[in-house]
């Protein structure tokens, strides 16, 4: 009876976790892969490999001893360069940038992309878009907060090395404790 209830409970919360939320369709972002396991763990990777959509606290609830202290979940959720060098995107001074994002579940909060230095987890430049509310459960979601634009600035040299700059969407629902990252690597 008890090994029931465990496996009903194992159920239960494999479904809660299943309800897809959010990343970036386009341009192409960072994926999980043998680098984000290595920093993260088998466990975490296992996570987000079978649900790109999920959230950061459900990462950091599967923290074990295999996550080692390379495992930044609130840079990128984690994910690396390392796994996919061929998304890497070129944007010039003040490109207009179409980004699509693909929301499988709504959860009102608030949502932002932003220029951010993946070797020091700091903004350089932004936000360049910021939503407030976003995703909300109360209307539909307005077109402009799925299909937009960003103007990405002149970043100097501070992005001319692969692997450094990322555009970060970032997706907070306070209300239900649930933080959403999806990033796009590129130079300038
Ligand atoms: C890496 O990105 C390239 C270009 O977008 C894609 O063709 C390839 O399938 C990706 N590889 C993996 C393992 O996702
Ligand atoms: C983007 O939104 C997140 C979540 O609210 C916030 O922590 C972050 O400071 C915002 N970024 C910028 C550049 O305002
Ligand atoms: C999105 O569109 C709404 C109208 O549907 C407008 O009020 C809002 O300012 C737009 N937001 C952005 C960031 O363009
Ligand atoms: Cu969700």
């Amino acid at each position: 009876m008890y090994a029931k209830l465990i496996s009903f409970m194992t159920a239960a919360s494999l479904a809660s976790s299943t309800l897809a939320h959010g990343v970036i369709s386009s341009p192409p972002r960072r994926l999980p892969g043998a680098a984000f396991e290595a920093a993260c763990g088998s466990q975490v990777y296992s996570i987000v490999d079978s649900d790109q959509f999920g959230n950061q606290q459900q990462e950091e609830q599967n923290f074990n001893s295999e996550t080692t202290s390379a495992c930044q979940v609130y840079l990128c959720k984690g994910l690396l360069y390392a796994d996919n060098e061929s998304n890497l995107q070129k944007f010039s001074a003040n490109q207009v940038v179409p980004i699509e994002i693909d929301i499988e579940a709504p959860h009102t909060g608030v949502a932002n992309v932003s220029v951010v230095d993946t070797t020091t987890n700091t903004v350089l430049a932004g936000p360049l878009i910021y939503f407030n509310p976003a995703y909300s459960v109360s209307t539909p979601i307005p077109a402009n907060q799925t299909s937009f634009s960003v103007t990405v600035p002149d970043l100097g040299s501070s992005c001319s090395t692969a692997g450094v700059c990322v555009l970060q969407w970032w997706w907070d629902a306070r209300s239900i404790d649930q933080t959403y990252m999806s990033c796009v690597d590129f130079t300038q």
